[in-house]
């Protein structure tokens, strides 16, 4: 009997064991909490700064306060860590940040060797150079023996190198920690060009003194697929971040604005019914409310609006759609559906 009962209880030990997570559940962790703790960069205009007020304005930014809005129907119940590229990936792993949202390019190497996994693209980005005017360069293939400004630990000091080797040109790299550290070196004219992703460059050119006096070079030297990552090993966390970029995609494919959705709740269409959680059961399935993707749409609105908003021709950056527009108007951007 005795003998039995340990049995029992090694048996009962090892069932217990073998059902438990291997991992911790984030999102019961972050319920718990009450807020997304969100990585960003922290100094790009339309991607994530603070305004005047205070307040974190950008597309990055949007993308975070869309999965706190799913996550708690809050979209302020999120807090921002500014991340230099150097810190990010190990701030994601350490359980310091609950998603990185910080113009982060999707490469193998991410994936591979640093824990991390990167839930889809909310920006397709390429890398450029930006030069003086003065300097009369038409073309980056033009740009052989100059010194140029670039961010260390970024792909963007990778590209570089590639581009430079590859068309047998001499490089005189200067890296630099923040992107502040970089442009303020550009601008005194310690270096000829500063490099990284275009986005980017429009952005900092906006802040130079003289923005007419610099040029972004024609040439696109990479692929930059930008977007949130979660800590690898945490697939409900990873779905949760996932999905509700995929819902403000296909919000946009439904004409699902931030401001039609109580309108559209009589729609017929079994796609916007789904969207909307008025059918399925796709948000229990997430650990989350019913209302899940409604509540995200409502609070930043669709991919097209917080695009718009944020970096679209309307805004300061005026960056054409381009690639970003949705695969059914001429560009590549594409979410699985919700059914
Ligand atoms: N996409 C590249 C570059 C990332 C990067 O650090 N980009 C800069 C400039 S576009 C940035 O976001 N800096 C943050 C900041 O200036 O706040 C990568 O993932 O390595």
């Amino acid at each position: 009997m005795r003998r039995i009962s340990t049995l029992t209880a090694i048996v009962f030990a090892f069932l217990f064991a073998a059902s438990a997570p291997a991992y911790a559940d984030k999102l019961a962790d972050i319920k718990a909490k009450g807020f997304v703790q969100c990585g960003v960069g922290g100094d790009l205009p339309g991607f994530s700064k603070q305004d005047k007020d205070g307040q974190w304005r950008g597309l990055d930014i949007d993308i975070c306060r869309a999965v706190a809005a799913a996550v708690f129907g809050d979209a302020q119940a999120v807090k921002f860590t500014p991340l230099t590229a150097a810190e990010r990936f190990e701030a994601l792993r350490s359980g310091k940040v609950d998603i990185l949202s910080r113009n982060t390019s999707w490469t193998m190497a991410h994936d591979t060797q640093r824990g991390v996994r990167f839930v889809g693209v909310s920006y397709y980005d390429g890398q450029g150079f930006l030069v003086p005017a003065r300097l009369g360069v038409e073309s980056a293939k033009g740009l052989s023996g100059a010194r140029v400004c670039v961010l260390s630990s970024t792909t963007s000091e990778l590209n570089v190198a590639d581009f430079f080797a590859a068309n047998a040109m001499i490089l005189q790299k200067k890296t630099f920690k923040t992107a502040a550290e970089a442009v303020a070196a550009y601008e005194a004219g310690e270096c000829d060009a500063y490099t990284t992703d275009r986005a980017g460059l429009a952005a900092r050119r906006l802040g130079l003194k003289e923005p007419g006096a610099h040029v972004v070079l024609p040439e696109i030297i990479s692929k930059e697929p930008l977007g949130p990552a979660v800590a690898a090993g945490d697939d409900r966390w990873f779905n949760v971040v996932r999905w509700t970029l995929m819902a403000l995609i296909n919000a946009e494919e439904l004409g699902v604005f931030s401001t039609n959705i109580e309108e559209l709740k009589k729609s017929r269409n079994p796609a916007i019914r789904r969207l909307l959680g008025l059918e399925g059961d796709f948000g229990a399935k997430l650990g989350l409310p019913k209302d899940w993707a409604a509540k995200a749409i409502a609070a930043v609105g669709h991919y097209g609006e917080i695009y718009d908003r944020n970096v679209g021709p309307a805004s300061k950056l005026k960056l054409k759609r381009g690639v970003n527009a949705l695969w059914s108007q001429g560009g590549v951007m594409y979410a699985p559906p919700i059914r």
